[in-house]
């Protein structure tokens, strides 16, 4: 209510008329604008906004652009164009907007995923860092993993024969993995904090998603705003955390050795000691935890809810793909990341669900850092620019049946190997702002699957009830709640009642 009065009064006295643009530059054509308000009342309201960005291709095209407020936002939903943005002119597109939001969430662009240059940077090279310490050949990394899994179907063998909702285990699985790498941490089912950065996490994302009007008009953060508050308190939360975290482990830190992202952060403070201390104070180390935190656990945890929500939608190929692990892999020995060469049908199946339902539907919006183009059309510099990675992933020209669920498509006629089937596939983006995770989530993805569909069956419920495959995207595109019936496989038990093993 506020908000809208305030939006009147400042109409009255503010006029934000559209950019005068020379005549022989062309922009990518506009939606249509008014003063103060720009496209948002020619911009669809309900419904996904990634469906509806795609749909508006059909009228406007590949690359088009609105306004909002005093901003121009280009969007861009085609493979070639997104490669330009992304890759060609990688350096000149990998600013990011300033968001109300955001700043909240990043501590004004502190971090990584939403930090403006030199904080981005350095924090990426760090953290990047951080992940080559796990691939020294002594599969750390495999093995942290492995471990977290390990101790989930020893939960789920407890639960056999139930019908669960997976959402609690595997989010302590991917808070564990990258609590580990972060601080050499872990937790147990039970222990308050999983559950304090559930709370959090489920609050920063449902604030983010709420469509709030401060984002494109921040001068109307002065008025109460519940979705600001909410948002707020869980970063605060989240925030008190991470420090708790972060004392404890300053407190025994002695240098000896480099074996977590904390090492890494405290080592470069102490060498970077003149030119960027700054940049690595506390706050700046926090945000980049929070934003490793929130990205690693997450995204991981929606991306294995979808894959087992699509596989209760297609039971044959759950069946196919355990005959496939039970041929590969046996029941002698768990499965381990060398598995990734043999099955195909999974790794097909896990890079059809990030197709199909690809977690960042509109990846983080870009923004000009110069003036610059895209194809024949200029942008100038502050343009915000947004990928739309669901067109990618779902044109018709560059995709048979696009709405259909069909991992066959990734690979080729004899299934004796996996293919790219179209260029307009960009589940981790690409570029400089790319995702530093895409090892850590790959290997997840497979071995959480390959363990759990060695040992268990997992089927719809008796009530019959099938998970919905239409998400809410908050940010990250998440499945809704819905039970899995958890079984230890006939196949297992008999292998192990033998006494084979
Ligand atoms: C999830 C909730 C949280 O506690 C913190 C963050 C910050 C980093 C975000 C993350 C979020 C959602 C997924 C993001 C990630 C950075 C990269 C990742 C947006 C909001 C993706 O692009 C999928």
């Amino acid at each position: 209510m506020w908000e809208l009065l305030m939006l009147l009064v400042l109409s009255l006295t503010y006029f934000f008329w559209p950019k005068l643009k020379s005549s022989d530059v062309k922009y990518p054509q506009s939606l249509p604008s008014l003063p103060l308000v720009g496209s948002l009342p020619f911009l669809p309201r309900h419904g996904e906004q990634h469906v509806n960005f795609f749909k508006l291709q059909e009228k406007y095209g590949p690359i088009y652009s609105f306004r909002l407020g005093t901003k121009t936002t280009v969007m861009v939903g085609h493979h070639q164009l997104a490669k330009e943005v992304l890759i060609k002119k990688g350096k000149e597109f990998s600013g990011r907007p300033q968001l109300v939001t955001l700043d909240i969430l990043s501590n004004n662009q502190k971090g990584i995923a939403f930090a403006n240059h030199r904080a981005w940077q350095l924090h990426r090279k760090l953290v990047q860092a951080t992940f080559a310490l796990f691939k020294d050949g002594s599969q750390r990394l495999e093995k942290t993993i492995c471990q977290e899994i390990s101790l989930m179907c020893d939960s789920l063998t407890t639960l056999d024969g139930q019908s669960i909702n997976m959402f609690d285990l595997i989010f302590l699985m991917m808070a564990n993995v990258i609590c580990t790498i972060c601080f050499n941490l872990s937790y147990k089912l039970g222990d308050p904090e999983p559950e304090i950065m559930q709370k959090f996490t489920k609050g920063i994302l449902d604030s983010l998603g709420q469509e709030t009007i401060v984002n494109i008009f921040p001068v109307l953060k002065v008025f109460p705003n519940k979705t600001l508050e909410k948002l707020k308190k869980s970063v605060n939360i989240r925030n008190e955390l991470l420090i708790k975290i972060l004392e404890k482990y300053k407190e025994n830190y002695t240098g000896d050795s480099t074996t977590s992202m904390m090492d890494i952060l405290i080592q470069a403070k102490t060498n970077y000691a003149n030119s960027n201390s700054t940049l690595l104070s506390d706050e700046y180390i926090l945000a980049t935890m929070g934003d490793i935190f929130g990205a690693g656990v997450e995204t991981t945890t929606s991306v294995i809810l979808w894959i087992i929500a699509y596989l209760l939608h297609h039971p044959q190929l759950k069946k196919r793909i355990q005959e496939e692990i039970d041929q590969n892999v046996g029941f002698s020995r768990t499965p381990n990341i060398r598995d990734r060469n043999h099955l195909l049908l999974l790794e097909a199946t896990i890079r059809e669900v990030l197709r199909i339902q690809p977690l960042a539907p509109l990846l983080i919006p870009h923004q000009a850092m110069v003036d610059s183009s895209i194809s024949k059309f200029a942008i100038d510099k502050g343009t915000d620019v947004i990928i739309n990675l669901w067109a990618l992933h779902h044109n018709d020209k560059e995709w048979a049946q696009p709405d259909q669920f069909i991992p066959e498509r990734f690979l080729d006629p004899t299934r004796s190997h996996l293919i790219n089937p179209s260029l307009s596939y960009l589940p981790f983006g690409a570029g400089p702002r790319s995702c530093v995770g895409e090892m850590l989530a790959r290997q997840e993805m497979f071995l959480t699957m390959a363990w759990l569909l060695q040992k268990f069956d997992l089927d719809v419920p008796d009530d019959g009830k099938l998970p919905s495959l239409e998400g809410s995207v908050k940010v990250v595109s998440l499945p809704s709640a819905f039970k899995v019936k958890v079984q230890i496989r006939q196949a297992w038990k008999e292998a192990h009642a033998e006494g084979s093993l």
